[in-house]
């Protein structure tokens, strides 16, 4: 049977096939399915999410090593009752209006499930009301926001301004490579953060304080 470490290391390299086979043989020799997930597929991911951050890694590396991790994830989560499942929060993530680039954002929202959050992901092109609607359906903590175009960031704004005028408690955080802190203070977004690592961190922080 394989041990955590060689699935761990499997989840880096992005071997899917490898990481299918380490994940069922472990569940047939009786591992639990929560240590599975947690010693061995995000331990994985937490070791990426750094390295990815310093540049030892790239887009590609991640995008495998993350469907790779899905792939274990798929095998065990039937074994898991949802209440057992641990969320430590509730991130709806979305690029707005205009917009069709999503590498990025998948990338944080694989992240923040990687780091135990529940994702709810939106995908493309988003209008503002879509948004809301879906935090009213949802109720998340944190609403994620991403744009890729200097024309679709300005898009940004209507979403964070139609959430203010219906009143809705939930913090909004925005990325994308055009984005600045400066531009998040500037259209009264809670947070900005440049990188799936770090959006993770920001989301800790955001949902701890409030
Ligand atoms: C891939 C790509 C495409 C693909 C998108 C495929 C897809 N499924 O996403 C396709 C070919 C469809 C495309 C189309 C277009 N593109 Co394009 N594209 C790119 C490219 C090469 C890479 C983007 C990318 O995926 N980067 C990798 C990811 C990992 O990085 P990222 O998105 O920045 O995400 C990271 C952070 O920003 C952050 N982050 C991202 N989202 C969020 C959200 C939150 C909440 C947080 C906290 C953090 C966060 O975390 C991520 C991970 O670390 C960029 C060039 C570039 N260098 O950015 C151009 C680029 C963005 N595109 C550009 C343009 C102009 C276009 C088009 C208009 C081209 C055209 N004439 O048709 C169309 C527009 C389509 C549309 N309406 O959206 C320009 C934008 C210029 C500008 N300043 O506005 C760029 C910069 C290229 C250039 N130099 O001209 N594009």
């Amino acid at each position: 049977m394989a041990d955590f470490e060689s699935l761990t290391q499997s989840v880096i390299s992005g071997r899917e096939a490898q990481v299918r086979e380490q994940t069922a043989a472990m569940v047939a020799a009786g591992v639990k399915p929560l240590e599975i997930i947690n010693q061995g597929l995000i331990a994985g991911m937490n070791i990426v999410g750094p390295r990815f951050k310093n540049g030892d890694m790239f887009v590609p590396e991640v995008l495998m090593a993350a469907k790779a991790m899905a792939a274990g994830i798929e095998i065990v989560r039937p074994l898991i009752a949802d209440t057992d499942m641990p969320s430590i929060g509730k991130i709806l993530i979305g690029t707005v209006r205009g917009d069709l680039h999503d590498i990025g954002k998948n990338l944080v929202a694989m992240m923040l499930e990687s780091g135990g959050f529940t994702v709810i992901n939106l995908g493309i092109d988003i209008p503002a009301e879509k948004f809301v609607a879906a935090i009213k359906e949802h109720k998340p903590g944190v609403v994620g926001m991403s744009a890729l175009l200097t024309t679709t960031m300005l898009n940004m704004k209507e979403v964070i301004d139609l959430i203010n005028e219906e009143g809705l408690q939930v913090k909004c955080i925005i990325g994308g490579a055009p984005i600045s802190q400066e531009f998040a203070d500037e259209i009264g977004a809670d947070g900005y953060a440049p990188d799936a690592a770090s959006a993770v961190e920001l989301c800790k922080k955001l949902l701890a304080a409030s």
